[in-house]
Formats: structure tokens, sequence, C-alpha cells
């Protein structure tokens, strides 16, 4: 019997060598299969507005264009653990409710007059607003304005429904939830933050607020001096919060915004987070491993695992704002959360 004959006998018995995949198996450093990729909104958007005019929602169960990471084409995700998309939804559509274990957000591109009905409570959507869909709540989308209405969807369904093979998801049944709570409840109770409520809030792993609005967002940027300094990788950085725990709004997720002063230069850094930068306002430049990414208003670009990250603003004049969302939360609750500025490094910019 020749060695062939027995790795392929064992392979046949169902086993593997380890000998023969130890790089594989234990790679030195991540190997993402995610690559860098930006998606740009202005080449996307009248693809949009098409699907709109020509699908109604009965024939498009959500209408939802994936943002499909290059190198995580299948199943589709936009980087590590994490899923994105732009869905679009016209003057008086209803997207059906449903629910799902998958954690979800939407931060809200373009529009008014779009709410979500959350586990009975109605959140009203602007521009540059976080609205939050936890595991396994009810939601259905409605648009009562005129013009169509676009976000950012957010799951970690690659999280649940690949690497956990925990994923269910269900039908409401009626197409959409009647109202049981007063309208925006939850945010309004908790959106001065140094006063809470003292009585019992039901406690689930996300955030009890269903919408974190850009009009507070902006308002604790200008309550911010002009000249703090920030940080050194992603200037004026503030973190959406869990108001129970001080955590971040998803135990899956975690959502910040930034603000890059006009000539910003973030210094380069590398972390074992996927994230995914959504352009609020502005145009730069993200290096990101060997990829320059030239973003402008409204783009999204993945950054995957370990990959030398380097922002900059373009402009000389101007503030630019970006929303990003990581799956920090789980690498930090499991222990594997790593971060490293590469100058403080050995090995250069990595
Ligand atoms: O709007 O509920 O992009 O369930 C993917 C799955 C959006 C949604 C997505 C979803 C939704």
């Amino acid at each position: 019997m020749t060695a062939q004959d027995s790795y392929a006998a064992v392979e046949a018995l169902g086993t593997a060598p380890l000998w023969r995949y130890y790089g594989d198996v234990l790679p030195a450093q991540p190997k993402p299969s995610a690559v860098p990729y930006l998606w740009s909104y202005s080449a996307l958007r009248p693809y949009l507005l098409r699907f709109l005019k020509e699908l109604s929602l009965e024939e498009a169960e959500r209408r939802v264009l994936m943002l499909v990471n290059p190198g995580m084409a299948e199943p589709p995700a936009t980087t590590t653990s994490l899923y994105a998309g732009l869905q679009i939804i016209g003057p008086g559509e209803t997207a059906q409710a449903h629910r799902h274990t998958a954690n979800a957000f939407r931060y809200v591109i373009e529009g008014e007059g779009a709410y979500t009905t959350v586990n009975g409570e109605r959140v009203h959507m602007h521009p540059g607003d976080l609205l939050l869909t936890p595991n396994w709540h009810w939601h259905d989308h409605h648009h009562e304005g005129a013009e169509p209405m676009v976000w950012l969807d957010a799951l970690d369904y690659p999280l649940t429904t690949h690497c956990l093979d925990v994923n269910f998801f269900e039908l409401y049944g009626e197409r959409s939830q009647k109202s049981s709570v007063p309208d925006d409840m939850s945010s309004r109770q908790f959106i001065h933050g140094q006063l809470a409520p003292a009585w019992e809030i039901p406690h689930t792993a996300a955030s009890p607020v269903g919408n974190y609005p850009w009009a507070e967002t902006r308002r604790a940027f200008e309550a911010i001096a002009d000249d703090a300094e920030g940080s050194a990788t992603e200037g004026v950085l503030l973190e959406y919060k869990n108001p129970l725990t001080g955590g971040p709004v998803l135990p899956t997720m975690g959502c910040r915004v930034s603000r890059l002063r006009p000539g910003f230069r973030g210094v380069p850094v590398r972390r074992t987070s996927g994230a995914v930068y959504h352009v609020v306002q502005g145009s730069g430049v993200a290096q990101v491993g060997d990829h320059r990414l030239e973003w402008h208003d409204k783009d999204v670009f993945a950054v995957p695992p370990w990959h030398s990250f380097e922002l900059r603003n373009a402009s000389d004049s101007a503030d630019a704002y970006l929303f990003s969302f990581t799956n920090e939360p789980v690498l930090r609750a499991l222990g594997f959360f790593r971060e490293e500025l590469p100058e403080d490094t050995d090995s250069g910019r990595g």
C-alpha cells in the first residue's frame, strides 16, 4: 500500500491529515476572503430607481441590492460576518412584517415620510437616522412621503446563518403590525442621556432605543469644540450607545459616526474586526491594504479584518462625516479583538 493509497483511504473514512493542511487551519495571521471594495452610490442609484419603477413589493420582497464583496459572493456578505444592502421603497408602499434571528439596523440615506414598525412601535425615519431592529423583533416598513426613500440595511446574517446556523425566520401573517405603543416612544424616553427612565425597561441583549436621530448626532458634534483632537485614526469619533449598558447598540454590531476635519489625515491602523463605512457627506480616500478607495457622498466601502486602514478627507475646506459599523462587539465578547497601529510595529505598514 503506497502513501497515496493511505491518504485516499483515510479521506474515504471522513478524515484529513492535519499535517498537510497546517498552514490553512492555523495561519500565522488572519487571511480573510473579504477584499477591500467600494460601492458607488451615484452608479447604483439609477438602478434602484429603475427596480422601484418596474417591480412592486409583491414581486420583489424587500427591494434591496445586496452589497456583495467580490471575495464573499457565495453566499453573499459585505465583509466578514457583516451584510449591508441598499433598500428602496416608494410612496404608498408597505414592506410586509417579518422577524428573524439576525440583528438588523437601517441607516437612512435619502427621502422623508417613511417609518418602520418595530414590535408595535412606529419609528419615523429621516436622513442620517439609525434605526434598530434587533434579533426576533417584528418589523415592517411603510412609506407615506412623496419621493422614494433609500436606506442602508445592515444585518449580522453571515454570522447567524453561515457561521453559527442559528437563523430562524417567520412572517407575521398580516402585512403590517398595528401600532400598540406611542410613536417613537423608545427614542423619546432615552434621548436626554443624563436623565433616563428609572422604572424597569425590558432588558434584552440589544439597545431598547428604536431611533438614534441625525438631529441629535449633529447636536453632539456641535457640542464638541472645533479644536478637539479626536482619535488619531478616525477623527472626532462618536459611538452609538445602548443607554442601559453603555455598550454597543447590538450584541453583534457596533455603530459609530465620525467627523473628519478639513484636510484630516488619519494614522494607519489594523484591527481584527471587519467594518463597513457609509459616507454621510464629503469625499476622501481610504487606503485599505493595497487598495486605494476614493469615496464620495453616500458611497459604501468594506474594510476586511487585519487590513491596514488609513482615512483622509480630500477637502481642505469642508468636514466629512462617515457612519460605520463593525463586528467588534462579537470579537471583544470572545477575546478575539486586536488592534495595532502598524507604525508601532517592526513589520511596518503590514
Ligand atoms: O428590511 O427587513 O436587506 O429582512 C435583508 C433582510 C432587509 C428588512 C435586508 C431583511 C431586510
